[in-house]
């Protein structure tokens, strides 16, 4: 039955509101105890699977001054493939830990080729619900996943950003769907939001392949010069989000957020995938580091002919 508060089956007007004010919603236990395990349980399965052999070692950054550009990782998106810590290779190529601690994250179409991550993401009418509530696309479409492992001591930070910066739409339509897999704290790298600069900040830049064999780089979007001013400013105070496992933190595409270095003795596993919105409501071109694949185009979210 629905209370008064509630705006469709699944959110409350509370929620939608203050999504729409902060950015972000963290909605505790979207993911059903037995569920959050079994990914869990899949996860370190496929660290288990990593074959260190046929991998061309490539680490994973996305800092301004580094960030990864071979074809392992741009070619990943109908793939699972393993993509490591900074620290995880010594100066002579070889792992410095064993293989499962070396991993920071796996993806990117996980929600698509493995039937635990596809029961969470593209059969799941629980996350259907949310979708019609939230009504932020009109016909969303998901575009990639990945497991982050976030393990202890090597885990490293995730810098500031938004990540319609990295699945770029015109208009920007990107949101996150991340879903703790173990408990997040303070200490383990939990996210922390700055509430609000989804509104107020531009998305000043986009994360793109500079073409044949030069990788990828971040292209200036054209802003106004008092969006540029703005973009400058010291930017508040950011809130840190702890959570726990099956806890869904909901990630508008603009929203300032980050995570620390692990520091402490307990992993901090992660599920998250992104939708977008499709044509004609948002563009999505063929500079964007992420292609669909005539194999693998981008799945819609809602059945056949249902529009938001
Ligand atoms: O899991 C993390 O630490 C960072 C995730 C994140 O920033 C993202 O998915 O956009």
């Amino acid at each position: 039955m629905r209370t008064s508060k509630q705006m469709g089956n699944f959110l409350t007007e509370e929620q939608i509101n203050k999504f729409q004010a902060d950015g972000y919603l963290v909605i505790p236990g979207f993911v059903l105890p037995e569920d959050t395990e079994a990914l869990l349980k899949r996860s370190k399965e496929l660290l288990d699977d990593f074959n260190v052999e046929e991998h061309p070692l490539t680490r994973f950054t996305t800092s301004d001054k580094d960030h990864v550009g071979d074809d392992y990782f741009l070619s990943s998106g109908d793939k699972i493939r393993y993509f490591l810590e900074e620290d995880a290779v010594d100066a002579s190529g070889k792992l410095t830990r064993e293989k499962q601690k070396s991993v920071n994250k796996i993806g990117h179409a996980l929600h698509e080729l493995d039937p635990i991550f596809r029961r969470t993401t593209l059969e799941n009418e629980r996350l259907r619900a949310l979708v019609r509530d939230l009504k932020f696309h009109r016909d969303p479409v998901a575009l990639q996943s990945m497991v982050i492992t976030k393990q202890t001591q090597i885990g490293g930070e995730v810098p500031e950003h938004n990540d319609s910066t990295f699945l770029y739409t015109n208009p920007p339509s990107a949101l996150g769907f991340w879903i703790a897999l173990e408990r997040c704290t303070a200490t383990n790298g939990a996210l922390s939001f700055l509430p609000g600069s989804h509104l107020i900040y531009p998305v000043t830049k986009r994360f793109v392949r500079l073409g044949q064999g030069k990788g990828t780089g971040f292209e200036q979007l054209p802003i106004t010069p008092e969006e540029e001013e703005l973009s400058r400013k010291p930017k508040g105070e950011y809130i840190l989000e702890t959570c726990n496992p099956g806890d869904l933190v909901l990630i508008h595409g603009s929203v300032l957020h980050k995570s620390e270095r692990n520091t402490s003795p307990h992993t901090r596993f992660a599920y998250t995938f992104h939708m977008i919105d499709s044509a004609p409501y948002a563009q999505y071109d063929e500079k964007n580091w992420l292609q669909p694949t005539k194999e693998l185009p981008f799945s819609r979210v809602l059945p056949a002919g249902e529009i938001n």
